[in-house]
């Protein structure tokens, strides 16, 4: 018991592996064929993507309410990551969240048609940010070792990463493998991560119990019931009685 108890105490407090999700997401360069907010809002998956179940939800097929895609500026047959910036720029997404984490993996899900397609993302920068996107001090570059289908891929950024703001760059597709490949596109993105415990939390606790207001009132109760006690003793209707001399009566 000695042993379990010491090691309660040296441990500290278990932190869980969670899935994050970006409070917002905001597209800062490239083009929304299909909306940005495809990304992030659960639309195509088959569940809540949860740290347990992430694994077996799956994501439907691209469309205009599933994924995000950009324009094809250089047509059907050209490849967007060989086009110029200027028609072509590398999309660029601003994710917030809501307080700080710890991120460890980016997970995303595909650009799919039950088939695999050229316009999936395969290579990617993220850039951590604890000052709400003033600074991005960390950087990293990602590739996928696959394309993909319904299934997420997990890719590890091999270390922890603390930020509250994350920007996310794609610098590249699939069209060099796969059909496809003159857009860029992904069905849905999530992060694993761990949420630091606040060393000094603030815990509002509402006034139930004002102490200055209640010593008043109580003092006020004393005070009236003295002076109903002496009234008392001082009132013969409140039980003092008059003893009358019986020569007098
Ligand atoms: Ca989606
Ligand atoms: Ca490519």
């Amino acid at each position: 018991m000695k042993q379990f108890l010491a090691s309660l105490l040296f441990c500290g407090p278990l932190i869980a592996t969670e899935i994050i999700a970006p409070a917002s997401t905001q597209l800062l360069a490239g083009t929304e064929f299909f909306p940005a907010i495809n990304l992030t809002n659960g639309s195509g998956l088959t569940q809540i993507p949860t740290i347990s179940n992430y694994r077996t939800t799956t994501h439907a097929a691209a469309s205009g309410s599933t994924a995000w895609t950009t324009d094809a500026p250089g047509g059907g047959a050209a490849d967007y990551f060989a086009l110029s910036q200027a028609s072509a720029p590398l999309p660029v997404f601003l994710l917030t969240f809501a307080k700080e984490h710890d991120f460890t993996d980016f997970i995303y899900w595909g650009y799919h048609f039950g088939n695999p397609n050229g316009n999936e993302a395969k290579s990617f920068t993220l850039e951590f940010s604890t000052d709400r996107g003033s600074t991005f001090p960390d950087s990293i570059s990602l590739n996928a070792p696959a394309i993909s289908l319904g299934n997420a891929t997990t890719l590890p950024l091999d270390a922890s990463y603390p930020a509250n703001t994350i920007r996310l760059t794609l610098t590249d597709n699939w069209f060099e493998n796969f059909g496809g490949g003159d857009r860029a596109g992904l069905g849905e993105i999530r992060f694993l991560g761990t949420t630091p415990i606040d060393p000094a939390p603030v815990i509002d606790v509402p006034p139930l119990v004002d102490f200055h207001l209640a010593s008043q009132a109580l003092l006020g109760r004393n005070l009236e019931n003295r002076r109903r006690r002496r009234s008392r003793h001082q009132n013969p209707r409140h039980g003092l009685r008059l003893r009358l001399d019986p020569l007098l009566s």
